[in-house]
């Protein structure tokens, strides 16, 4: 056990802008991850997320919404299925939850910004340049993408004001170093990124406060300032470990710390925040890491662009389990993946439907059906195992082949116990390096080595003649429960939920859940009680599932669509003329009906006062029944040219009244009082 050791991990503090989706899950679910493989290491963990609320497309959002940026941000971080609630859902074990309004943070940034001032490190100055308001960030000419932010490729806008400024520029070589010289920053590849595009041009000065509005954290010594939104949300890692502050008393026990992130604000993460610790005088964090983005079709999942994921959909359909597990899976950490309902469902019943759930389910079945759900004694661990077990946990290789077409099953005993008792290495390998999808790729080589096993063995065989098979048939089993509960320690911080409902089925002890067991093949006891329980991963159905998502999410999207949508305006104007040069007249419906192979027409007789009927026929069967409408006074426009509809001759057109209503088309046709009569003109 690896005792004392601290480890203190963050998220990206979200802007909540809008309802986080599966893309700031994927982030949390994989910093959750990792802090949880920590605590099962025995190490003391500190894990941190919260919520960056200040700056100017808040405050937009606030202002669209008709409320105060305050009750806004409030209403997504506290509010139902809000920011909060999401992570109590997707099981995330965070310690603590930042929110940059809390107070202690915002006169710890006040502190902070005055303590880079008094250090000569922030100076005023005048800004000049291009500033993107989603993204909240200054570019300079050179630095935009045809025109454009080059984060998100929409257009900038010139900005000057009177601003501070921090001397960013005089900390890149400093930068630099840690860059090329350490191995602070990771995936590698991302090292070459920021130093070409940014350190080698040549860092220029950060402008670090804002004028132009007021949702911020103000220059307490120039309160018309608004500290820039980064150095406020940056500075989140430390605020909530009591730095510059009295609401926590914990900063030296935990900083430096590890910063999660995703790729596209590694600069921020790589470059500005080791500056603002440099000038401060405080250590530097231990790592950035930059994971890649969860692609949809290909392209960026963003709130702006509306083409989000809703994870509680996800979590609500699947369970959250299989999401997290999913998550973690299939997405390699560093790099970018394609998103698809397609991928989770077969990654759901590939890996945990059949490969664990099968193994898990297969074992506890057979325990039960041919032992009572109790091994006997004896059926444990041998001798030989025990040996093997300790060189391949020393890490000796151990040649583990039998000649071409040769059954031997202490050969297949020997080859699971090698595998499973050399996993958590080769896994802690993985999940040092941050690599979560390829510890599970190991734990999956064993879980799929384990239901070869029970193919190579067939127990159901060796139950046919239990005198001569049934010592042979309990230790078979018992390597199969071994399995299932080193798999199952080395899966707990993926799928917290489901590994203890594992343990609880192969009836592990809590001494045999450990880190350390997790590496001493034979840790179960012989006589644990296995139940066979509920199956943990059941197998979705693709296409029904697939069915019931796309109705959920035009169900959701039909929610978030304005209550009501009218036409828009025409800009073009008529003049007078032209406009009385339409005939509109009351016209009485005498007869209405069907058109017969049409879904949509319907044909009115209609008296226009002219003493002779007129015919019109009208596309509005979807809103109404012919014979809702015989006898109401309708208002028609009678000099349109006649037109012929499915073999019907059309003379003018009835009016209505259109809009939408939450997505869906409403229609009302312009009614008139009975009192007027038939052919009066409307003008
Ligand atoms: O940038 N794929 O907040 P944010 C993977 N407030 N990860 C994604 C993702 C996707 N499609 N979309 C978002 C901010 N993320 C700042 C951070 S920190 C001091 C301030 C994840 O709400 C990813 O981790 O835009 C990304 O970096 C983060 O959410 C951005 O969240």
């Amino acid at each position: 056990m690896e005792e004392n050791k601290r480890f203190y991990v963050t998220t990206p503090i979200y802007y909540p802008s809008d309802k986080l989706h599966i893309g700031h899950t994927y982030c949390t679910v994989a910093t959750d991850t990792i802090a949880r493989y920590h605590r099962l290491k025995g190490e003391e963990v500190l894990f941190l997320t919260g919520t960056d609320e200040h700056g100017q497309k808040i405050e937009n959002k606030a202002k669209e919404a008709g409320v105060t940026p305050q009750e806004f941000v409030d209403n997504i971080v506290e509010g139902p299925r809000g920011v909060r609630d999401l992570w109590k859902l997707m099981n995330i074990s965070n310690d603590r939850f930042i929110r940059t309004t809390d107070d202690y943070h915002v006169k710890a940034i006040q502190r902070i910004f005055k303590k880079m001032y008094d250090n000569g490190d922030i100076y005023k100055g005048s800004y000049k340049g291009k500033y993107c308001t989603p993204c909240e960030s200054f570019w300079t000419e050179s630095q935009l993408k045809d025109g454009c932010c080059p984060d998100c490729g929409r257009p900038v806008t010139d900005a000057e004001e009177e601003a501070y400024f921090f001397r960013l520029s005089k900390y890149a070589d400093r930068v630099r170093d840690l860059l090329e010289n350490t191995d602070f920053l990771e995936p590698r590849s991302r090292v070459n990124e920021m130093v070409r595009n940014f350190i080698d041009p040549g860092l220029e000065d950060l402008c670090v406060s804002r004028t132009s509005f007021t949702w911020g954290i103000p220059v307490d010594f120039d309160p018309k300032h608004v500290v820039y939104v980064w150095v406020d949300a940056l500075s989140n890692y430390i605020t909530a470990l009591g730095y510059e502050n009295d609401k926590y008393d914990d900063y030296k026990k935990w900083w430096p710390g590890v910063n999660i992130v995703g790729k596209e604000i590694v600069r921020f993460h790589s470059i500005i925040w080791p500056a603002m610790l440099m000038s401060l005088g405080e250590p530097l964090p231990k790592k950035c890491f930059g994971h890649g983005w969860l692609l949809l079709d290909g392209g960026k999942m963003s709130k702006s662009k509306g083409n989000v994921v809703d994870p509680y959909l996800l979590a609500e359909m699947f369970g959250v389990d299989a999401l997290r597990f999913f998550l973690m899976r299939t997405f390699p950490f560093g790099s970018d993946g394609n998103f698809s309902n397609e991928l989770l469902i077969q990654t759901i019943n590939v890996d945990l439907a059949n490969d664990l759930g099968n193994l898990l389910s297969r074992t506890t079945a057979m325990v039960g059906k041919y032992f009572g759900g109790q091994l006997p004694a004896g059926s444990g661990i041998t001798a030989d195992e025990s040996q093997l077990a300790s060189l391949i946990r020393m890490g000796s290789t151990v040649e583990l082949t039998a000649p071409e077409g040769e059954v031997d099953p202490v050969l297949y005993d020997a080859q699971l116990v090698s595998a499973a008792s050399a996993l958590r290495n080769i896994y802690e390998n993985e999940m040092e390096h941050f690599a979560p999808h390829k510890a599970l790729e190991e734990i999956f080589k064993v879980i799929q080595r384990a239901n070869k096993y029970i193919d190579e063995n067939a127990p159901w065989a060796l139950a046919k003649d239990m005198d001569a098979n049934g010592d042979r048939l309990a230790h078979v089993l018992y390597n199969l429960l071994e399995t299932t509960r080193v798999c199952g320690i080395l899966l707990t911080p993926f799928m917290p939920e489901s590994m203890a409902k594992l343990f609880s089925q192969i009836g592990a002890p809590a001494e045999a859940q450990t880190w350390d067991s997790a590496d001493l093949w034979g840790s179960l006891p012989e006589n644990v009680t296995v139940t066979k329980g509920e199956n943990l991963f059941p197998r979705v159905d693709m296409e029904s599932a697939l069915t019931e998502l796309e109705a959920a999410a035009a169900e959701a999207k039909k929610a978030t669509l304005p209550a009501i949508e009218l036409e828009p305006q025409l800009e073009e104007k008529v003049d007078f003329d032209t406009f009385c040069k339409s005939d509109f007249r009351v016209v009485k419906v005498k007869a209405c009906e069907a058109v017969k192979k049409s879904d949509k027409l319907l044909r009115f007789t209609l008296d226009d006062g002219t003493g002779t009927d007129r015919q019109i026929l009208s596309g509005i069967h979807k809103f109404y029944e012919p014979e809702q409408l015989v006898g109401k006074n309708l208002v028609a426009i009678v000099n349109l040219p006649p037109r012929k509809m499915m073999g019907h001759e059309s003379n003018g057109m009835l009016l209505s009244a259109i809009h939408t209503e939450k997505g869906e088309e409403k229609l009302h046709l312009m009614m008139v009082d009975d009192s007027i009569p038939a052919g009066a003109k409307l003008c």
